[in-house]
């Protein structure tokens, strides 16, 4: 009988707990990240390698008329510029397997315009195969651009061209194993050599390249890689070379109505509010003036000011940073671009080497259902992948975390459980020191990362009052850093 009693008891007790656990996740709001895109999403900052013959005439535009011959590095070593990246913190790199003028830095066997007639090597080298393997080495992810304009190739703006491109494509994706994200550019169409006809040529850039097409290639081969143009369909282009994201930055877009080349890139900064499909912005920039090496650029390396403004304007906006590093006529990364990447990287290290918010009580306006796995506490537990979230009917809300005496901070990081969609549209953190809440930062969206700066405050609690979101929101970080004096 009493064995009875507390087998009734039990089953009532595994009842209860089960009803308590039965809380559903809020529902997905609006569109939502890919597999990949959440993998690219964590990457946060790498590199970008744009290096061919115009490392060698000093120009950032090869009309495509090149001789093969003249791209002949002195001392190229590849696996200094994959050490460099990882030094840096980068966690991959992307590299111009071919720029607009045509040359291709990998032995393609559609066309002689490549590294096959270059001295370097004996025409035998293979510089996207030599930084496959150095990727590997250093633990990167390897990236291609494959400028879609082809200023070399007779066929340019024919149909014939668009076999030449894919099969370049396939080359590209089935032979150097893993590739992360394939880089389509805007720039497409206009003078040229094309084969000797030395003429303008121009496409139809939304029709001319059937990218569905393209895409469908990609998704085939490497089903993992992103890819990356004004229009996604993966990732976006930020609007701008300045490596500046936007205050109010949608992960959404309306992307059909894009494409690589569109006129309407002043629209690429902030997304789409009402957008259909997930595609985030990537922050493209280059460490010196322009993309391609230049000697006359060696003293004309960013400053580490500029970089971290670039820093906490693209990552800390929510986008993805790729930081252009060219290398030089020896092919190595200059010297000059090493000692402030390096001083990077050290800001960023003391910066993030210690969250003052790890592991600390926090307390909510509201929980989800009251349930546990929805707790405040979620904030601080050191894991992005579990969250904070409110009754469905909630759009304001309030969290904030002890942090256990005065302490003195002066950068938090915020983001969404973005697995269930882009909420949150307006916020402030504020910070409690001798008994009285203040207001240190305001913003629009969150998203993917929030990173916001202000003076140093000295306070025992801080807080994230959600002043506006467009579903029940969620949470699933609040960290709290102290970045050293400047
Ligand atoms: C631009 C290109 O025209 C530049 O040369 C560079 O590759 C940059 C990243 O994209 O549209």
């Amino acid at each position: 009988m009493v064995k009875d009693i507390f087998r009734v008891g039990g089953v009532l007790a595994l009842l209860l707990i089960s009803v308590a656990g039965a809380v559903d996740p809020p529902a997905p709001f609006g569109p939502l990240p890919t597999a990949r895109q959440l993998r690219w999403h964590e990457m946060e900052y790498y590199g970008f390698l744009h290096f061919t013959v115009n490392t060698f005439t000093d120009k950032e535009w090869g009309f495509g008329d090149e001789d093969p011959a003249i791209f002949n590095p002195t001392a190229m070593d590849v696996r200094q510029w994959a050490r460099v990246a990882r030094d840096a913190g980068m966690k991959g790199l992307i590299i111009t397997a071919k720029h607009h003028d045509g040359f291709c830095l990998w032995p393609s066997a559609y066309t002689e315009h490549s590294v096959k007639h270059s001295p370097w090597k004996d025409g035998q080298g293979d510089v996207v195969g030599e930084l496959a393997a150095a990727c590997r080495e250093y633990g990167l992810r390897m990236g291609v651009y494959l400028s879609s304009w082809d200023r070399n190739v007779a066929s340019y703006a024919t149909p014939e061209y668009l076999t030449y491109y894919r099969s370049q494509l396939r080359e590209l994706l089935t032979t150097y194993g893993e590739i992360f994200s394939v880089w389509y550019d805007g720039a497409n169409g206009g003078t040229g050599y094309y084969g000797g006809a030395n003429e303008e040529r121009r496409i139809d850039r939304k029709t001319y390249y059937r990218w569905p097409e393209v895409h469908k290639l990609v998704r085939k081969f490497q089903p993992m890689a992103v890819m990356f143009s004004d229009a996604g369909p993966d990732i976006r282009w930020v609007g701008n070379e300045r490596g500046f994201g936007s205050e109010s930055n949608y992960a959404t877009l309306k992307r059909d109505e894009l494409y690589p080349g569109t006129p309407r890139s002043r629209e690429l900064p902030q997304g789409h509010r009402d957008g259909n499909y997930w595609v985030p912005a990537e922050a493209d920039v280059s460490i010196r003036p322009g993309w391609f090496y230049h000697a006359s650029e060696d003293d004309r390396v960013k400053s580490l000011d500029q970089l971290l403004e670039i820093y906490y304007r693209s990552v800390g906006m929510g986008c993805n940073l790729l930081l252009n590093i060219p290398p030089d006529r020896r092919g190595l990364i200059h010297e000059n671009d090493i000692a402030r990447l390096m001083e990077l990287r050290k800001v960023l290290d003391q910066t993030f080497d210690e969250d003052l918010a790890r592991g600390k009580p926090a307390r909510a306006s509201n929980v989800r259902g009251d349930d546990p796995q929805f707790g405040a506490d979620k904030l601080t537990d050191g894991d992005r992948n579990t969250y904070w979230a409110t009754d469905d009917d909630v759009r304001e809300a309030r969290v904030s975390v002890d942090l256990g005496g005065p302490t003195t901070f002066n950068l938090v990081r915020i983001q969404e459980y973005i697995q269930l969609g882009q909420r949150i549209e307006g916020f402030a953190v504020g910070a409690r020191g001798d008994g009285q809440w203040q207001e240190i930062a305001t913003g629009t969206t969150i998203g993917p990362r929030r990173i916001l700066r202000f003076d140093d405050v000295t306070a025992d609690r801080v807080g994230v009052r959600i002043t506006a979101s467009r579903a029940c929101p969620t949470l699933s970080t609040l960290e709290v850093y102290q970045a050293p004096a400047r």
